[in-house]
């Protein structure tokens, strides 16, 4: 059985639809229940997915083990037409725009002086809203950013754009990237991951 190792409404939200997706049995443990995460992992950092006992580390690598594992259908298979566009929109996701929040959050915890601060989010505020200006312009020709079939690279974009909400700045979402966010925080497996966290998923509005 698959163990999870998640933070509520954390990147590792999109492991667990995924994990949903498989029909796998599987454990979701929130890391503030574990005593000693940093055992687990000296990175402190979720999603934590145990595979047979062994550790797989980075959201990217357990979505594609799990995706290529399970069959499950969130991104063209290997030969498939699309498969490297569907990587790029994975990356893009899972390398550019989370990291970007993550500058955020970084600034939020590390930065004391409070104007400066404040400089700090205004401008990777501004730097995410160009990620999501071209994620609109995408959506304006296709329903999905990979064309016309959800895939993964939809759900890790609607987990990230979700922690909006942590901060006093706003980060605009253009009125495709709404719709997106919309049907995929209703879809089946992340809407019973969002409610097995506790989540509730207000970016959509
Ligand atoms: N590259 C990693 C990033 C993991 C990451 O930044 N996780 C965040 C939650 S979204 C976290 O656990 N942060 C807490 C920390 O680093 O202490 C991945 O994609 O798995």
């Amino acid at each position: 059985m698959y163990k999870l190792y998640y933070a509520p409404g954390a990147c590792s939200l999109a492991i667990h639809a995924l994990l949903i997706e498989s029909g796998q049995p599987f454990e979701a443990i929130s890391k503030s229940d574990v005593a000693d995460f940093a055992a687990l992992t000296p990175l402190g950092a979720v999603p934590l997915l145990e595979v047979n006992g062994e550790i797989i580390r980075e959201g990217a690598a357990q979505a594609l083990y799990l995706i290529e594992e399970h069959d499950i259908d969130l991104l063209p298979k290997a030969g498939e037409v699309g498969r490297a566009k569907a990587l790029e929109w994975l990356l893009f996701a899972n390398a550019t725009m989370h990291p970007a929040y993550s500058k955020m959050f970084f600034a939020m915890r590390a930065i004391e002086d409070e104007a400066a601060k404040a400089k700090a989010l205004e401008a990777g505020a501004a730097a995410i809203a160009k990620l999501w200006a071209l994620v609109d312009k995408q959506l304006a020709t296709t329903p999905y950013v990979t064309g016309d079939k959800l895939s993964i690279a939809d759900i890790m974009l609607t987990v990230y754009a979700n922690w909006g909400g942590y901060f006093s700045v706003e980060i605009p979402l253009g009125a495709n990237v709404k719709r997106l966010l919309k049907e995929v925080s209703a879809h089946p497996s992340f809407a019973r991951a969002l409610a097995a966290e506790g989540v509730d998923y207000k970016a959509a509005a």
